[in-house]
Formats: structure tokens, C-alpha cells, sequence
């Protein structure tokens, strides 16, 4: 199923039961986003990890970068990530963000996809670190890719959104606990993309213990 907005427009989805999609196509515009892609591309520190699958080590199709706030970490997928410090750029992205969401990011994911052949599996951005209803904010830069989100319960219910450059995707409310996302690999000749997802992760010690 696509989504329903009209290209170029901001549109607002529901996921039931209480999950909600906001998707803005045109969230920076284009020179900005150019600008931005270039400057990430050259100067973060791009690193290739590997996640545990069936009791073996298997790289990521993807590169990838964590940043934010002093002493914030973040486990996924069997690793270990603690915060570099934030890029400018993204920390200004941060901040528009707070403004315009209220929501005080303290750390971004940033996954680069050097072609087609690198993509992001089914999953969920439901750690316990992340709280009950997290609100995650992705940006995407470069070239455009495929996103797609199945219900866990009914997988022939989804939806697909194409993430161009400069596009934000606000995910929210219970949609990580009833939805999965990814982004699938791609035969088609594709150019890098950029994609930054802001999280909302408490320092461990801040971290109330319930
Ligand atoms: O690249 C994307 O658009 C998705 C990234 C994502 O799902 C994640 O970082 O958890």
C-alpha cells in the first residue's frame, strides 16, 4: 500500500492502534540538503560494525556513525554504541527539531548506504532505553530509497514511503510496538544516501529504574 499524501506534501498517517507517521517531503530544501550530505559524507567518522546473527559475527550492509550527548549509549542488534560528539550539522538539525517537536533528542543514529546493496532488515526501534512510545525523527539526505512498514501481527498490512533528500519521517506513540520498518536493498543502479534517526536515549545513570 502506498501512503497516501500526494507527492511533495506533508502527510499525517495513522498505524493503529495509536501509532502515528508524519512525513514531510520537503522538510530542508534542496541546497541545504545537498549541503549538509556532502559535508557528513566527507567529515563523519564512518565505521563498518558487525551485529550477531545465529551465534555468528555478520557485518552491517551499511556504514554507520553514533552521536550525542556525553556518556549516552545506545544497544542494538547485540552492539554497543556510545556517543561520539555531535557533528555541527546535525547538532543544528537536533535543535530544529527540539523547536519544532518539543522533543529533546539527546542522540542520532546515522546510517550511510553506499548503494543498493546496502539496505536496513525488519525491526523495530524498541529498546528499553529508548522508553514506552518513543518519538524517532529521521532525516534522509542524498539519494532517495524505498521505506516500507508491515504490521507484527498482520504482515500483508503495510505501507511504503519513498524518503527523498531533505525528507523527515516522524515516528510515534505505540507505532514501534505494533510496526516494523525497513529499508530493502536494491538491484537498481542507486547513489549514496544519508539517513539520520534522532533518538531520545537517557544517560545510564539517568535512567529511572522501574
Ligand atoms: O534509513 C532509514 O530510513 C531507516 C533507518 C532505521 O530504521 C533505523 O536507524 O533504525
Amino acid at each position: 500500500m502506498k501512503n497516501r499524501s500526494r507527492s511533495g506534501e506533508r502527510s499525517v498517517n495513522v498505524l493503529p492502534p495509536g501509532g502515528r507517521l508524519v512525513h514531510d517531503p520537503r522538510w530542508l530544501d534542496p541546497g541545504a540538503a545537498l549541503g549538509v550530505f556532502e559535508r557528513l559524507l566527507r567529515e563523519v567518522d564512518w565505521q563498518r560494525r558487525s551485529v550477531k546473527m545465529f551465534g555468528r559475527e555478520v557485518p552491517q550492509p551499511r556504514l554507520i556513525a553514533f552521536q550525542g550527548d556525553e556518556g549516552v549509549s545506545y544497544r542494538y542488534s547485540g552492539g554497543d554504541y556510545l556517543a561520539a560528539p555531535w557533528h555541527p550539522e546535525v547538532g543544528l538539525l537536533r535543535d530544529r527539531l527540539a523547536e519544532e517537536l518539543g522533543v529533546g533528542f539527546t542522540s542520532a543514529l546515522l546510517n550511510l548506504y553506499r548503494d543498493g546493496a546496502d539496505g536496513m532488515g525488519w525491526h523495530a526501534d524498541d529498546e528499553p532505553e529508548l522508553g514506552r512510545e518513543p518519538t524517532i525523527a529521521s532525516i534522509s539526505l542524498g539519494a532517495a530509497r524505498r521505506f516500507l512498514l508491515r504490521n507484527r501481527d498482520d504482515r500483508s498490512r503495510r505501507f511504503e514511503y519513498r524518503l527523498g533528500a531533505g525528507s523527515l519521517l516522524v515516528m510515534e506513540g505505540d507505532l514501534q510496538h505494533h510496526w516494523q520498518h525497513r529499508v530493502p536493498k536494491t538491484a537498481r543502479p542507486v547513489g549514496p544516501r544519508i539517513n539520520l534517526t534522532f533518538r531520545r536515549i537517557l544517560p545510564r545513570g539517568r535512567r529511572s529504574k522501574r
